[in-house]
């Protein structure tokens, strides 16, 4: 099974206007939406990679875009994406707002022709993600959701064994995140959310799932919360039947205790019909093989040089995301995680709050 799956191969064609947009030979400008926690990596991995400037910053916080701008030496900044792109020639903007500021910035940027990257959750509902990716459509712009987790290193050679048939036909998969880790602390608006866990962090490990193991036809989600002082569950287990057959457990939780904290990894566990993988939190992944022979590759990814730990799996995942949406770009082939691969992402989501309430299996929404 391929790694990459994007649901539409080719975005429809651009319209280009040279006079105001960098054409392949040249730099792509950026605009950067949403200057708070998170956009920092993005920031950061942008200027590492080549071939792309950060060119405007954009935030309705005057102190965090002041900020921002300073630490990272972008002049050009504004309060409102409208003027940002009256103003500044732009290719693409890198949306890094929450959820609720979606509908409002990726309309702005679709209508004034530029290609747009947007944080998950994407949108906040079907609905809108599909009023969404319909509009990107209509103004000939790509849509790319940053769904990073996929472009974990290590999970990157998950998928690649899978993907040359090394253990065969999957037939089951897991992938467990388990942490105490306080995210409260940098992402206090999470402790707020009445959808917490499979919204904030489920939605990387179905993500996940989905890029291993292929679309789901049918979930099912039993949730709880363990903190008293959250509004929304903290912890998840799901069980998915993958139409090419795998069946999944998806489980996440913010409530588990563990001297080892993996906080953010994600450990793999792939059986197949000729044989099984197992990505354990030291990274050091094994193949077993029948005749009860093994083998164990250590998948220490590179780590970015700004990068920190724990954060380190993510910025590097980051990175990923950001370098591969510049070659596709150039190429003007969708990214694997464009607006409708997303979708399907997001509908798992939407289906596993189903499950949790109805106490019933549920055949999720596709695009
Ligand atoms: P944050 O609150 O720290 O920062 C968001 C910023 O967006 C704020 O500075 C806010 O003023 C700004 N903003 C809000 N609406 C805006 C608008 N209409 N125009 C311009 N600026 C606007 O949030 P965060 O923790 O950085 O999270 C941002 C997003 O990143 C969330 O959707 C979150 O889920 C996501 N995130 C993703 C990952 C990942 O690994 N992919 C990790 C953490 C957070
Ligand atoms: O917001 C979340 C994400 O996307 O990755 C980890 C996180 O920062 C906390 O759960």
């Amino acid at each position: 099974m391929p790694y990459i799956r994007p649901t539409d191969h080719r975005q429809p064609d651009i319209a280009m206007d040279d006079a105001h947009h960098s054409n392949a030979s040249t730099v792509l400008r950026g605009a950067l939406v949403g200057c708070g926690f998170f956009a920092a990596n993005q920031m950061r991995a942008w200027q590492e990679l080549p071939g792309v400037a950060i060119v405007a910053l954009c935030d309705r916080d005057a102190g965090r875009l002041a900020a921002f701008g300073d630490t990272f030496g972008i002049e050009h900044r504004f309060d409102d994406i409208e003027t940002l792109l009256t103003q500044m020639a732009v290719d693409f903007v890198d949306i890094a707002a929450p959820t609720p500021a979606h509908e409002t910035l990726v309309t702005a940027a679709a209508h004034y022709g530029v290609d747009i990257i947007c944080q998950k959750p994407f949108a906040g509902s079907l609905a809108t993600a599909r009023r969404l990716i319909n509009i990107c459509r209509k103004h000939g712009v790509s849509l790319t959701v940053h769904e990073n987790f996929r472009w974990q290193h290590a999970v990157r050679r998950v998928a690649e064994l899978i993907g040359e048939g090394r253990i065969g036909r999957p037939f089951f998969g897991r992938i467990s995140y388990r942490s105490g880790f306080d995210v409260f602390a940098n992402q206090p608006y999470l402790a707020t959310l009445e959808r917490f866990i499979i919204q904030d962090l489920g939605i990387h490990t179905l993500d996940m799932a989905r890029a291993l193991f292929g679309d789901v036809v049918r979930l099912s989600c039993e949730t709880g919360r363990v903190n008293p002082d959250i509004a929304g569950e903290d912890h998840a287990t799901l069980m998915l039947r993958h139409e090419a057959g795998c069946v999944s457990v998806v489980d996440c939780s913010y409530a588990t205790t563990l001297a080892d904290d993996p906080f953010p990894q994600s450990l793999i566990e792939v059986d197949g019909d000729r044989g099984s993988i197992r990505l354990a939190a030291d990274f050091q992944l094994t193949i077993h093989e029948p005749g009860g022979s093994a083998t164990i590759e250590d998948v220490t990814p590179t780590w970015p040089a700004w990068s920190e730990a724990p954060w380190n799996v993510i910025q590097e995942s980051v990175v990923g995301l950001q370098g591969d949406w510049i070659e596709r770009r150039r190429a003007r082939e969708a990214a694997p995680t464009a607006g409708p691969d997303n979708f399907n992402t997001l509908a798992l989501v939407e289906a596993a709050y189903q499950s949790a309430a109805t106490g019933q299996s549920v055949e999720p929404e596709r695009w």
